[in-house]
């Protein structure tokens, strides 16, 4: 999950002209569905990242005009969520806790490390958007080569997680549980399952 600007999807259309064939999806602009959104339009979209036992009752943020993210709703849960994380033509909302929050803020606001101190944990039951290079997930949308993929439901822990000492696979699999960005500080675990079957406690 990346936030792509229209600058990086302009320069991925050069390089995937530059570097020749290309996959169906490489370099695709696609058009936020979210622009020109209204405030309600946005708050429902966030609310679908979660089960309404969770998003109901959730803080709504969104990016404004300058970037900067802006709360539309305040919240009396743990949880915050946000309309869009990718900026494709089907938006991929995401709930998460409070340090879940932090780390999508760090994210969005391009620090070198997310500034939660403790896990995070995040739903994404519309799923998501990832770039892939040769079977390897990377996480800047403008490297050559890289192809676009649909991400199915899941929820993930914000939390960094090193696939050698864990045994766990580094790349999307039929396992279907995978280290996304191992090697940067951004590494967390994904987990597609779908957030909208959690027992309800
Ligand atoms: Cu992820």
């Amino acid at each position: 999950m990346r936030r792509l600007t229209v600058i990086l999807s302009a320069i991925a259309l050069v390089f995937a002209y530059a570097s020749g064939p290309m996959a169906a999806d490489t370099g695709k602009k696609a058009k936020s569905a979210v622009e020109g959104m209204s405030d309600d339009e946005l708050i429902t979209t966030a609310r679908g990242a979660a089960p309404a036992h969770i998003s109901d009752n959730a803080a709504i943020i969104a990016p404004g005009k300058d970037g900067k993210l802006r709360t539309l709703k305040e919240g009396t849960n743990e949880f915050t969520c946000l309309p869009d994380l990718s900026g494709q033509e089907v938006p991929d909302p995401i709930c998460g806790d409070r340090a879940a929050t932090q780390w999508i803020t760090s994210m969005i606001n391009k620090e070198p490390r997310p500034a939660n101190i403790e896990p995070g944990i995040a739903y994404m039951a519309r799923g998501g958007w990832h770039w892939e290079k040769d079977g390897q997930v990377v996480m800047d949308p403008s490297t050559a080569g890289a192809e676009r993929m649909k991400e199915p439901p899941h929820w993930m822990v914000f939390w960094p997680i090193a696939p050698e000492a864990s045994a766990l696979p580094d790349a999307p699999s039929s396992f279907g549980a995978y280290v996304m960005y191992p090697d940067s500080p951004y590494s967390h675990l994904m987990i597609y399952q779908d957030p909208m079957q959690i027992p309800r406690r």
